[in-house]
């Protein structure tokens, strides 16, 4: 490949890292992952593990090589607590892209207690920050792209459709002057760990105003799906599938919960609307950012990263008709507003040449066949989902 990139995928270990760190790896770029395990930490402290027998970080680099004679290199870093190390790094192999998904991610997780909303807090920005001060110090110029959440909008169901980053609002001034501003679009987030990804957007703000500093934030949607063209090579490859209470994500916990017998845990009326994205496209999605760096402009560049939305409810009636499920509309341990519409502009995305993965197209079943042959792997305690967002949802507190 003509074009090849010194790239470093921080949290190249987990559930969106490691596809995206074999696939840039494919395309010919030299990767390097940076991770400092704490995915598989919490599963550890929590009694949970991924549904699929993820192999450890050095069988899975020896896998990539001999499947495909690449190689990518692993540092065991904390950004958020090792600036030393992270400089160092930096400095050595001096990167044209640095792909940030380093977070701690989970709602539910981040919504447990005081000690996680502490951690998420703690783990998230000083993570951000460290990898853009970092860069800074050293006058490197690399382009960040970071993986932001659609979440960050909230869901206020007012029929926009939701822009990529930017809002331009009229503001009355003297004598009637009408002033023209562009703003971030407002931020509206709906827990712990999504106020993080509302606070990271101002750290980039900064630094792209202040530094010059190129950086894509990528609004993702909620990624389903398991494996990628790369992660099905060999079984050492295969990609985690979380289904646990805090960090599995609603359609890959519907399709495990009805392979293995569990009503589909619907939260009320699952009336919420969300976007979603398959994990194919996530890969690719992040391949088109890293080949299209934004201009040294002072502005971040904001792309909404999701294919299709969905409600709760007829994902639920999809999975059920399709293997004879039941359903269970259980007491929503959120505070979220009960049912809300979400139109989402995705138009950059498909103007670089994505053409989405929909859960019409079959990869359904994928997905289904990954949950039927792990099923027996399936902790059935770790299935609810038992963090609450408010103190037992204490009355008076309403949805957003
Ligand atoms: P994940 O938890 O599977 O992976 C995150 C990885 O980062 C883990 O391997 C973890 O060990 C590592 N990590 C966390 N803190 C770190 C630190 N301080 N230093 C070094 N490594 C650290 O999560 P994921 O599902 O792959 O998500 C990746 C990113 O994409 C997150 O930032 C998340 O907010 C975003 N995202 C995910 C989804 C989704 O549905 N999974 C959707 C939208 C956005
Ligand atoms: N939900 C159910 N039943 C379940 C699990 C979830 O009804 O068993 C509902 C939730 O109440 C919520 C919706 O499904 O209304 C989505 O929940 P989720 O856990 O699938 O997704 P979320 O908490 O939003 O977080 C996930 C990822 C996060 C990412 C986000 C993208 O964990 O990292 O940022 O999706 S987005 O939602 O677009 O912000």
């Amino acid at each position: 490949m003509t074009n090849s990139k010194d790239i470093i995928v921080v949290g190249g270990d987990g559930f969106c890292g490691w596809p995206t760190a074999l696939h840039l790896s494919q395309l010919g770029h030299n990767v390097t992952i940076v991770d400092n395990m704490s995915r598989r930490d919490i599963d550890a402290k929590m009694g949970a593990d991924s549904l699929t027998p993820i192999a450890s970080i050095d069988v899975r680099l020896t896998a990539w090589s001999e499947k495909t004679g690449q190689t990518i290199t692993f540092e065991n870093i904390d950004v958020a607590r090792d600036f030393d190390r992270v400089v160092k790094l930096m400095e050595r192999i001096k990167p044209d892209t640095v792909i940030h998904f380093g977070e701690q991610r989970a709602a539910p997780y981040s919504m447990r207690g005081v000690g996680e909303k502490r951690y998420t807090v703690d783990n998230n920005i000083s993570g951000t920050h460290n990898l853009l001060a970092a860069s800074v110090e050293l006058g490197l110029d690399p382009h960040f792209v970071h993986l932001g959440t659609m979440g960050v909008y909230g869901y206020d169901d007012d029929g926009i459709e939701i822009p990529e980053g930017y809002l331009p609002v009229y503001i009355p001034g003297d004598d009637s002057k009408i002033y023209q501003r562009e703003i971030l679009y407002p931020t509206n987030p709906g827990s712990v760990y999504h106020m993080t990804k509302s606070m990271d957007q101002l750290l980039f703000q900064f630094y792209a105003k202040n530094d010059r500093l190129r950086i894509t934030d990528l609004h993702q949607g909620i990624v389903w799906g398991t494996q990628t063209d790369e992660t099905r090579l060999d079984e050492r490859l295969i990609n985690r599938f979380d289904y646990d209470g805090d960090y599995g994500t609603v359609l890959n916990r519907f399709l495990m919960q009805a392979v293995v017998g569990h009503p589909l845990t619907v939260h009320g009326t699952g009336g919420q609307t969300r976007a979603f994205i398959h994990i194919q496209d996530t890969v690719k999605c992040i391949a088109l950012a890293v080949n299209n760096p934004p201009p040294q402009d002072g502005k971040v560049a904001i792309l909404n990263q999701m294919t299709e939305t969905h409600t709760v409810r007829s994902l639920a009636a999809m999975v059920a008709k399709t293997c004879d499920a039941q359903i269970a509309n259980v007491d929503n341990p959120r505070n979220e507003a009960a049912e809300n519409d979400l139109r989402v502009s995705n138009k950059t995305f498909i103007s670089l040449g994505l053409k989405p993965v929909t859960l019409a197209e079959g990869l359904m079943d994928e997905t289904f066949q990954i949950a039927a042959k792990y099923g027996h792997r399936c902790i059935y305690e770790m299935i609810p989902c038992v963090s609450t967002w408010t103190d037992n949802q204490r009355p008076g507190v309403v949805g957003n």
